[in-house]
């Protein structure tokens, strides 16, 4: 039942200037560490205004984008790396549907958000995202690889 190296992922995920605003960081971390997921890199950060659009440089067209960029550099953001096997859809199911309003109740945004353009927390949407988004936000030296000897329900 022990998970082989090749299924665990890892994913970016990331508290929005509105979540730290509203003080929802514990309870937003807490989700991942209740689902028994590992916690490899944590910093809080401003995001300057090239690494948001490069982070959301497939949404560039949108005519959102420049809304979306005000957004995210408003504040500091969390930045978060989070490791487990089937951590990046996992991670997306806990967050919710991108319009809270259509978020299932138990869920981040379904819990905790009402609006799209205020919607408290990203996370990676695939493996090979999950990888260039950590590279993005995180330097080497920043995360950690550990492993959980006492507890062996961690990965
Ligand atoms: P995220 O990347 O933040 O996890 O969100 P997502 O995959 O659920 O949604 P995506 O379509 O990638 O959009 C990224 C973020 O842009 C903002 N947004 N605003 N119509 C709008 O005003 C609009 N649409 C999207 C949201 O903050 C969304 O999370």
């Amino acid at each position: 039942l022990v998970a082989s190296m090749e299924e665990v992922e890892q994913t970016y995920i990331m508290i929005k200037p509105d979540g730290v605003q509203r003080g929802l960081v514990g309870e937003i971390i807490s989700r991942f560490e209740r689902k028994g997921f590992k916690l490899t890199g944590l910093k809080l950060f401003q995001c300057p205004k090239e690494l948001a659009e490069e982070h959301y440089k497939d949404l560039q067209s949108k005519p959102f984008f420049p809304k979306l960029i005000d957004y995210i550099t408003s504040g500091p953001v969390v930045c978060m790396a989070w490791e487990g096997v089937g951590v990046v859809a996992s991670a997306r199911k806990l967050i919710g549907a991108t319009n809270p309003l259509n978020a299932e109740p138990g869920t981040i945004r379904g819990d905790l958000a009402v609006q799209t353009g205020r919607n408290v927390v990203h996370g990676s949407d695939s493996p090979d995202n999950g990888k260039r988004e950590i590279g993005l936000w995180f330097k080497e030296g920043e995360l950690c690889a550990w492993a959980a000897a006492l507890e062996p329900w961690l990965v």
